[in-house]
């Protein structure tokens, strides 16, 4: 492909990217240890979205906002979406929640108690309806469920119930409804998670059927995983529903994507583009699961949402047909050297180029700052209570 050709394609790919924005990314939040209140957050999930909209109006790219339930609760969902709409975004994945309720201390949908398990069944479903009111086609399932002592109960019997919720919500589906099920290696369980790594989300969700898909958080894995070669693995399967980004140091830390190991995440976008699976075609979601704890919230998802994008359009420099031949004639360091090529490249006068192409500031962080949003709000949303875990 000549030059020219080749760098059109790349814009026209960064221009249909789309990443998802989590609500709960603009309200307060911390550690165990405190929640640091920011000045201006939102009040209610109205306000999320209008400040999610900010993201969107300077990138180009996020038009996408997941709920999450209860703490997106609203009266009237059809309302809320219209809301979104006349903002220019629209709601994207339902997160269900079944880990906040005193009924959880043994687990939700694996817990000892059918009694138990019912409601969190009904949460589910109840998560479907909200779906169908906000035009919202995903389910996020996260289960905090898992023990913390040996023997505290039976881990086989705990996947049988696990399976039996599953199935449920599964046939509970409706039109192009689907369910995405994310995994976990630890916490809040400290022993035994029951859904803790791709492989039991894969068997899961191969067992459901078409309509259910796993869920990378990249926060979610032990040190050192190959989180590249679970993507690889699970496209070529046909399984991988959706990301939940975020940069982890520790454990999972929900900071910013890209921040702690912006390598990682090319090689993450690096198997996407190969699977040629950037834009919403796909059906693959490329979510932000994030809480910026200590930063100013806008501007971190503004932030976030341009390390993607770099490392998506680093990935797609990567000069594919050479890697191919170097890669045949076991070129060992040649192949490798192709690779980090398009690593070290800076797309940052591309990506700017290209915003200007979209109508937008080259430099959307500054351009956010300049705007005065931040000062607008601040003055605005005085009263009331400012929105966070639990909200
Ligand atoms: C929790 O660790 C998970 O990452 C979930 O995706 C969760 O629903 C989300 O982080 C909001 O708490
Ligand atoms: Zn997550």
């Amino acid at each position: 492909m000549s030059a020219p050709r080749a760098d059109q394609r790349v814009r026209e790919t960064l221009r249909n990217q789309r990443i998802e924005l989590p609500s709960w990314a603009f309200g307060n939040s911390g550690t165990r240890f405190k929640v640091f209140a920011q000045p201006g957050v939102p009040r209610d999930p109205f306000e999320k979205i209008a400040d999610a909209a900010q993201v969107q109006r300077y990138t180009g790219i996020a038009p996408l906002v997941s709920l999450h339930i209860p703490w997106d609760t609203v009266e009237d969902y059809g309302k809320l979406a219209e809301h979104a709409a006349a903002l220019g975004v629209s709601i994207g994945v339902i997160n269900s929640n079944t880990f906040q309720d005193d009924d959880y201390r043994l687990g939700s949908v694996c817990h000892p108690d059918p009694a138990v398990r019912r409601k969190a069944i009904e949460h589910l479903k109840d998560c479907l309806r909200i779906m169908a009111a906000t035009g919202s086609d995903a389910l996020k399932l996260w289960f905090a469920d898992g023990i913390n002592y040996p023997g505290q109960d039976d881990l086989t019997d705990r996947q049988r119930r696990l399976a039996d919720a599953l199935d449920e919500v599964y046939d509970a589906l409706t039109g192009e409804q689907r369910i995405l099920l994310e995994y976990k290696l630890f916490e809040p369980a400290f022993y035994a998670t029951d859904v803790p790594d791709w492989g039991t989300a894969y068997a899961h969700t191969l067992r459901l059927g078409p309509k259910a898909k796993v869920v990378v958080d990249t926060g979610h894995h032990a040190p050192h995983t190959n989180i590249e070669f679970i993507v690889a693995f699970l496209i070529a399967q046909g399984k991988l529903g959706a990301f939940d980004f975020n940069s982890r140091f520790y454990a999972d830390d929900d900071l910013m994507v890209g921040a702690a190991d912006p390598f990682q995440l090319f090689r993450i976008m690096n198997e996407i583009v190969l699977a040629d699976a950037v834009t919403p075609d796909s059906g693959i979601g490329f979510m932000l699961d994030q809480c910026h704890n200590i930063e100013p919230k806008i501007q971190a998802q503004i932030r976030s949402v341009l390390n993607v994008q770099e490392a998506t359009a680093k990935a797609l420099l990567v000069d594919r047909d050479a890697l191919a031949l170097a890669q045949r004639e076991g070129d060992v360091l040649g192949a490798n050297a192709i690779l980090m090529d398009a690593y070290n490249t800076d797309v940052r006068p591309l990506l700017a180029d290209l915003r200007v192409e979209m109508g937008l500031d080259p430099d959307p962080v500054a351009a956010y700052r300049r705007s005065g949003y931040l000062e607008k709000v601040i003055d605005e949303r005085t009263g009331g209570v400012a929105a966070g875990w639990g909200a």
